[in-house]
């Protein structure tokens, strides 16, 4: 089957946040780790704050269209007061959710709804999937036809799933099924947004040239307790793209802290732009920073921006929130160069196999023919190109898939007579990867 009017596949790569919600010891991290890892332990540790599980899945489409999907698992404590303070940074830009409750503990299915209610209020509506886990101890089940009703009355659209993180039954479903639901409800607002219903327009930020970007900005304030930021890192950081860090003029070990801050982004977030605001400055008179501060921060710091700045007075906020936000939106774009420069090697590789003609090419063949790039990157565009039909594991040009990684250094590629003929007159969108943010 073909997609309307469109020939060959398309590949739409998106990132998604799916969050596991329920009361503690329900079996959420017990479910991700027999969904993700196929491991199961006995022992209960809780979870502490809060720990995010990145992971790519290829997602099948209508048609023969592919998703790449960048997941990222939020798993959080089941605890109430840490809901309460923490809700926005954990929730913020949700898409999908797994409530479970435990069918030992009736009252764990009816707290559910407590937690849709601050997801929502966050993120919005977006898919969820009931789960009724330890069914296993199915003797012990308390959850009757009173739950069910009550269950049909609140959520009468949300998908249910019965599973045992201890013996893998159903747990497979309840994620597939999620994160399918979840894939269909980003491109439907994709559409909405090309349609230009949805305009998620929060700022306006001048480019080189006349261009312009429309940024939909979300600024996180987060309590600065070191323990905190111990417990909950994963969540705070994961997906940052910029961060503003603050010391106060009046303590110079604030200044210094900024680092032991920057470190725990850095290692979640990667490189990303950074800005160092010394705020209170309305308090020159109590200024602790000196020469040898700055001298420190130069070493350390040597490419982020300095601003002096007063929230009271207002003095140099507004420069240092539009230099920050400006930086953080060029890092964004020249990501977007690099997936077009990933896009013109695609088809590099393409054309050279396709120039083997009947021989193809092995996998380590293509490693010494383009030594300037790094295996990795080689491997994901044979991917990319096998997923696109203009490659095949087989002179035949059957479709097959074996992850380039997983596969021995002997593998051999051939062109098929899609890449064959995207090879001889590339129209250059054949290739293209859609990016959908
Ligand atoms: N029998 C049985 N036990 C389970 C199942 N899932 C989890 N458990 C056990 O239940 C306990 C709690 O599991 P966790 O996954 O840590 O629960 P949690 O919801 O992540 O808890 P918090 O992190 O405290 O919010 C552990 O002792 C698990 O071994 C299951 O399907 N069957
Ligand atoms: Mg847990």
């Amino acid at each position: 089957m073909r997609g309307e009017g469109r020939e060959g596949v398309r590949i739409r790569k998106m990132q998604l946040k799916i969050v596991l919600v329920g009361e503690r010891r329900v079996g959420k991290t017990s479910l991700l780790e027999r969904y993700l890892k196929n491991h199961f332990s006995e022992e209960y540790t809780g979870t502490l704050g809060g720990r995010v599980y990145p992971t790519d899945l290829e997602v099948a489409l209508d048609g023969d269209d592919i998703a790449l999907a960048h997941i990222a698992f939020f798993d959080l404590m089941g605890e109430h007061s840490v809901r309460k303070v923490f809700a926005e940074p954990f929730f913020f830009g949700t898409q999908g959710v797994l409530a479970v409750c435990d069918v030992e503990r009736p009252e764990t299915l009816h707290l559910i709804k407590d937690w849709m209610d601050v997801v929502a209020k966050i993120a919005g509506p977006v898919p969820v999937g009931i789960v009724f886990n330890k069914i296993d101890r199915a003797d012990a089940m308390a959850i009757g036809p009173e739950e069910t009703a009550w269950l049909r009355k609140e959520f009468p659209t949300a998908p249910t799933f019965m599973t045992s993180a201890r013996t893998g039954q159903g747990v497979e479903d309840a994620f597939t099924t999620i994160i399918s639901r979840s894939v269909d409800a980003v491109l439907a607002k994709g559409r909405a947004s090309r349609s230009g219903r949805v305009y998620p327009t929060d700022l306006e930020v001048a480019l080189d040239g006349d261009d312009i970007a429309l940024a939909h900005i979300a600024f996180f304030d987060l309590m600065g307790e070191h323990s905190v930021r111990k417990t909950f890192a994963e969540p705070f950081f994961f997906g940052t793209q910029g961060v503003l860090a603050v010391c106060d003029v009046e303590r110079p070990e604030t200044l210094h802290l900024i680092k032991d801050w920057m470190d725990v982004v850095a290692k979640i977030a990667g490189p990303v732009p950074v800005g160092i605001a010394f705020n209170k400055i309305d308090r020159a008179d109590a200024m602790a920073i000196g020469p040898e501060e700055t001298a420190w921060l130069r070493k350390e710091f040597p490419t982020a921006p300095t601003f002096m700045t007063s929230a009271r007075t207002g003095q140099g906020v507004e420069d240092a929130f539009s230099t920050i936000i400006s930086r953080s939106v060029d890092a964004i774009l020249a990501k977007g160069r690099a997936s077009r420069s990933s896009r013109v090697f695609r088809q590099r590789i393409l054309l050279f196999i396709a120039g083997r003609g009947n021989l193809g090419a092995a996998k380590n063949e293509l490693f010494s023919e383009f030594k300037a790039v790094l295996p990795a990157q080689i491997m994901e565009e044979l991917d990319n190109l096998v997923r696109l039909e203009a490659l095949a594991l087989d002179p035949s040009g059957t479709k097959t898939f074996v992850k380039a990684a997983e596969a021995p250094g002997t593998t051999r590629y051939w062109a098929t007579d899609r890449g064959k003929r995207i090879a001889e007159s590339p129209k250059g969108d054949e290739l293209m990867i859609e990016e959908i943010v």
